[in-house]
């Protein structure tokens, strides 16, 4: 029997899908979420020094243990058990220390791996698997999809892939993988599966919209942050309305009902592993999460409670648009009324007519800086139309 200890998401439950193409009926698969894995593996651990080996083979795929589990997984490695764990987090990368520990973030030519791709690697390496061209395409799609690198290239199955893994049962959707990446030489949806998917992606716009009106903002440690409370769609969310305000340093997505808080950024200067570090999480650097601890919920929760929603910046506007060098006109929920424009290579703040005391090198960060330090969102045409003739007319009397 071989025991797969994996990740409850698209990335672990594919290893276990991979497994299963290459075991069969003698793969047992387990699927857990970041905290439930360490209570399994030393669940397991005892079962062994009470009764001896329980399975010929140990995979932890997608995850990593505690320094206890660690130690405990050295000590049954030494007395004969089979032992691999196969991540990709930065955050394990010490338990290549051990023989068992095969933690890797990305390949020689620069792609980041998943679990799934180096799990698959590594059952093809040791003629455990056959490779065919749809298991090929598979994981190549979970691992664009657990690395973002889909958003870059614009690889919607990817995101496709992993929507319809939230849609079905884990057993559900393993079941129908495995079934179709032994059957077919390449991976596709079927026709049932396209619309559901079609009819999930109006959903989640919808829901990023409505959320997109609940964002607030303050500054935790110095960083400015966009908190949200959402049970789901995480990703998106992160993604969506950290695009929408750049001015965030990241987003912080709260889970009330799992005590949860994920980190998400689009900035490479930001790591929010360490954020989630702070709080007794982990993660990836862009990606990243933690237990809504008494401290985190004082920060992310109860501190900002008060504070009433960022205004969304007006989007369908002609006159008042953006970067304009003839500038543009903000405003805040206090009645502070920001223009930025350029004034030759520079661009400039003005508040209620004062121009502020900094310049700026490009209208992205002269709108960081007010958006940052005055909350201010662009104004709808008519309010700007309405200001620019008030100003005229005070001109000329
Ligand atoms: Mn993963």
């Amino acid at each position: 029997m071989y025991l797969i200890l994996s990740h409850n998401d698209l990335d672990g439950v594919s290893c276990g899908i991979v497994a299963r193409c290459a075991f069969g009926a003698k793969a047992d698969l387990r699927y857990n979420s970041v905290e439930g894995l360490d209570h399994q593996v030393k669940r397991y651990l005892e079962t062994f020094k009470e009764k001896g080996t329980q399975a010929d083979y140990l995979f932890i795929t997608d995850l990593s243990v505690n320094e206890e589990n660690e130690a405990g997984l050295t000590e049954y490695s030494e007395a004969g058990g089979k032992v691999k764990l196969i991540d990709h987090h930065k955050t394990a990368l010490h338990l290549n220390r051990h023989h068992w520990g095969s933690v890797q973030v990305q390949y020689d030519d620069g792609r980041l791996a998943s679990a799934t791709s180096l799990f698959y690697d590594y059952l093809i390496q040791h003629g455990l698997l056959t490779p065919n061209a749809a298991l090929d395409e598979y994981v190549e799609l979970v691992r664009q999809y657990d690395t973002w690198e889909w958003d870059e290239k614009g690889n919607t199955k990817a995101k496709r892939l992993n929507d319809l893994f939230y849609l079905l049962s884990i057993d559900e959707f393993e079941e129908k993988m495995v079934e179709r990446l032994q059957r077919q030489d390449s991976f596709d949806f079927d026709d049932f599966e396209q619309k559901v998917l079609d009819m999930e992606e109006e959903k989640i716009e919808r829901y990023v919209r409505r959320k997109r009106r609940e964002l607030v903002q303050t500054f935790i440690q110095e960083r400015c942050v966009g908190i949200v409370h959402a049970e789901s769609y995480h990703s998106e969310l992160g993604n969506e309305l950290g695009r929408d305000n750049p001015h965030f340093d990241y987003i912080a997505i709260i889970n009330m009902g799992g005590r949860k808080i994920s980190f998400r950024t689009i900035h490479d200067h930001i790591d929010v592993s360490e954020i989630a570090g702070v709080h007794g999480g982990g993660g990836h650097a862009k990606a990243a999460g933690c237990s809504l601890t008494k401290d985190a919920y004082k920060l992310y929760v109860g501190e900002p409670f008060l504070l009433e929603p960022v205004r969304v910046d007006a989007f369908r506007n002609v006159y008042n648009v953006k970067g304009s060098p003839f500038g543009c006109l903000y405003d805040n929920r206090k009645g502070d009324l920001f223009f930025i424009y350029a004034n030759r290579s520079e661009w400039v703040v003005e508040m209620n007519g004062e121009k502020e005391s900094g310049s700026y090198a490009s209208f992205e960060e002269a709108e960081m800086y007010m958006k940052r330090n005055y909350q201010a969102s662009l104004v709808r045409d008519e309010r700007f139309v309405k200001h620019l003739m008030q100003f005229r007319a005070g001109k000329t009397r």
